[in-house]
């Protein structure tokens, strides 16, 4: 997918509202993103010059491997504005198997365009990559998904490893991993690549604009032990939760449908892992709308490695 690039200062307002998207709602979005990347009001406007800058947009290769898609569903339904919009704005996607209009031979030619770019790019890749037999339990125009890592990846200025099958494995890699799947980190460890792993099942897209506007300032990205930019996930779920005044009252719901789980109690015997995860999902939300606790739900862990194995069962803590 190629969209036009070059235009002059103050085409960026009026290709957004081409789109449907107003200026206070891209403040908004850009106020939301300036709170996940834990900077000050007057962030906002300098992720907003950041997004609007005209000029060359870095190219991105998004690559699948093996997941659910869910975190391309995560990113493109968002609206207010409508993220897509929004990134497709301020990014050259040049290749994603899920949305491109391309297929077959025109599909492989972007792809080899897009890697063999002088200016260069930067990979997000979503998905764990099955390793066991060659690399035969995934493949996508005849060529299995790890084979299409190693000659995309190396090439790439940075790799992101989008979503927590990326980032850790995952669900695929959850025991006993019949189809040897591993994250981008431990399959590409020998070659040299460290990704930047924005967890989560799926990941927050504020996470993934956060980093590629840190990309597009220059900014160093401080990772934890994990690889996850510790601007998103410097904090625990706990630290971060509404109901975390009611833990520390010793408030704890007895059921889902409890009079108390409704007033805001602590789900933790309700199985919540809030106190073992890393993500910002309390001050992010999803669709600037709620968050798992936020509705009810225990936190389960998605942003941990081994969330399947470690985390479950996930409605119990006892
Ligand atoms: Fe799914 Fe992405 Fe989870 Fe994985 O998300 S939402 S299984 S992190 O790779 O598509
Ligand atoms: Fe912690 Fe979960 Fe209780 Fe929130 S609901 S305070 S994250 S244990
Ligand atoms: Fe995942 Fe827990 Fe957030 S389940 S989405 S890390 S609240």
């Amino acid at each position: 997918m190629r969209i036009a690039i070059g235009m002059g200062k103050g085409d960026h307002e009026a290709r957004l509202e081409e789109r449907g998207i107003n200026r206070r709602d891209f403040l908004k979005f850009c106020a939301a993103v300036a709170a996940c990347m834990g900077l000050d009001a007057t962030g906002a406007a300098t992720v907003a010059q950041t997004l609007a800058a005209s000029g060359k947009r870095p190219a991105v290769v998004y690559l699948h491997n093996a997941e659910c898609t869910g975190c391309s569903e995560a990113l493109l339904r968002t609206t207010q504005p409508y993220l897509d919009a929004l990134i497709l704005d301020t990014i050259s996607l040049e290749y994603h198997e899920t949305i491109m209009a391309a297929a077959g031979d025109a599909a492989e030619a972007a792809l080899h365009a897009a890697i063999n770019n002088p200016d260069g790019f930067i990979c997000v890749v979503e998905g764990a990559i099955p390793t066991a037999m060659d690399g035969k339990y995934g493949y996508i125009a005849g060529k299995t998904m790890f084979d299409i890592c190693k000659e995309v990846l190396p090439k790439a200025k940075a790799v992101v490893a989008y979503g927590t099958c990326s980032a850790f494995g995952g669900v695929q890699a959850a025991a006993p991993n019949p189809t040897g799947a591993k994250s981008v980190a431990d399959a590409f460890a020998p070659f040299g690549i460290k990704p930047i792993n924005i967890a989560g099942c799926p990941p927050n897209p504020l996470n993934l604009v956060g980093t590629l506007v840190a990309f597009l300032q220059g900014k160093e990205i401080k990772l934890d032990s994990l690889g996850r930019p510790l601007m998103f996930f410097g904090e625990s779920v706990h630290d971060l939760c509404e109901r975390r005044p009611h833990f520390d009252a010793g408030e704890f719901a007895p059921s889902f449908d409890s009079e108390e789980a409704r007033k805001g109690w602590c789900l933790y015997d309700l199985g919540c892992k809030g106190p073992q995860t890393y993500n910002n999902c309390p001050k992010a939300r999803f669709n600037g709308t709620n968050w798992p606790v936020g509705a009810g739900h225990p936190c389960i862990g998605c942003s941990e490695p081994d969330f399947w194995d470690q985390m479950t069962p996930f409605y119990s803590n006892k």
